[in-house]
């Protein structure tokens, strides 16, 4: 049995410390890791992929903790990405999530895994696709990722989530501005935390109204729930406004739809990272750069010409996570 198949056998049998190395070879980048994903592929695909943003501190950790314990009630294996954009570190832990999520840590049935992004500027950490994949196969009924909402962070989860979550707070002032610049083409969900401060009422008015505003929606209207994450309020219903969602899109072919939209990105993603890696390799190998920036300095050739000659000489893609 080769490297890859021990890797898979191991994490279907749902094997903690085994999907735990997993998730490290893929973080490492370490490219036999793509081996065992495309192995792992067919045993994948069960899991609800759940993508929670909004601002830092919005008590995104405290939400998904709350979720993942009644998802636990209901005899759900859970799975917890947590992707902290200010960290360089990965693999170890963010430990104010541990702190958080302390019960759950403790829990078989729950897996939790930080990540880094490793300076990459917003956007997901390059390995949080596979990650998800691994705790799919795992045996996961729900995968949570939880990012910061910054930027391309929520751009990027969108494409990689069966439905995503979006947390806002009342009292962030212009924060209604944020929303209306793009949000409300992400959320599928709107939960208003913190709902014990006050404006959350009147957040989820303007919420409510923006919302008629837009008038036209893919698939369901999202819902606007009100949440004390921290006194475990409102999680219920936010609960079932998911799996409602989740149980509709299933019904209505949208969650097939959004999967396939989503696969189409990351093949392209993966192209464009394996093109890159190997014109980097083969211009690191030979040396072409140097020989052709000094043909084009000379007068002898164009940047366009020189790529193309540079490009003809690739025999072999080389893949990289
Ligand atoms: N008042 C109040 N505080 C809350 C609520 N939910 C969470 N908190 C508190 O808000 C703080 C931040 O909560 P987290 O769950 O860490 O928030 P987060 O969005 O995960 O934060 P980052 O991951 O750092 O962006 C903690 O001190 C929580 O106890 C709530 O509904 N009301
Ligand atoms: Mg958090």
């Amino acid at each position: 049995m080769s490297k890859a198949d021990d890797y898979v056998a191991g994490i279907i049998a749902g094997k903690a410390r085994i999907a735990a190395k997993a998730i490290s070879l893929v973080e490492n980048g370490d490219s036999s890791a793509i081996e065992f994903l495309k192995a792992l592929y067919p045993h994948t695909g069960k899991a609800r992929i759940v993508g929670i943003t909004g601002p830092p501190g919005a008590g995104k950790s405290t939400l998904t903790d709350k979720l993942a314990k009644l998802l636990r009630k209901k005899g759900k294996r859970v799975g917890i990405v947590a992707v902290d954009p200010t960290s360089p570190f990965t693999g170890g832990a963010i430990l104010g999530d541990r702190i958080r999520m302390q019960e759950l840590a403790t829990d078989p049935g729950v897996f939790i895994r930080s990540m880094g992004t490793r300076g990459q500027l917003g956007g997901l950490a390059r390995s949080t696709h596979s990650a998800v994949r691994v705790l799919d196969a795992y045996g996961s009924d729900f995968v949570f990722i939880e990012t910061v909402g910054v930027g391309q962070s929520e751009v990027d989860i969108v494409q990689l989530a069966d439905i995503v979550l979006l947390v806002t707070i009342p009292g962030m002032g212009d924060d209604i501005q944020v929303i209306k610049a793009g949000i409300l083409e992400i959320g599928d969900i709107f939960c208003i935390n913190k709902a014990d401060m006050d404006g959350a009422n009147r957040l989820a008015a303007e919420l409510e109204m923006m919302l008629d505003l837009k008038g036209h929606f893919e698939g369901l209207r999202p819902p606007v729930v009100k949440t004390v994450a921290s006194e475990d309020k409102g999680t219920a219903e936010l609960l079932e406004s998911l799996l409602f969602h989740l149980a509709e899109d299933e019904n209505s072919g949208r969650l097939a739809e959004r999967r396939e939209k989503n696969l189409k990105t990351e093949m392209l993603r993966i192209m464009a990272k394996a093109l890159e890696n190997t014109v980097s390799r083969l211009t690191e190998q030979t040396g072409a750069l140097e020989n052709y920036s000094r043909q084009i300095m000379q007068g002898a050739l164009d940047p366009f010409s020189a790529s193309e000659k540079m490009l003809a000489q690739i025999n072999n893609i080389q893949f990289r996570l």
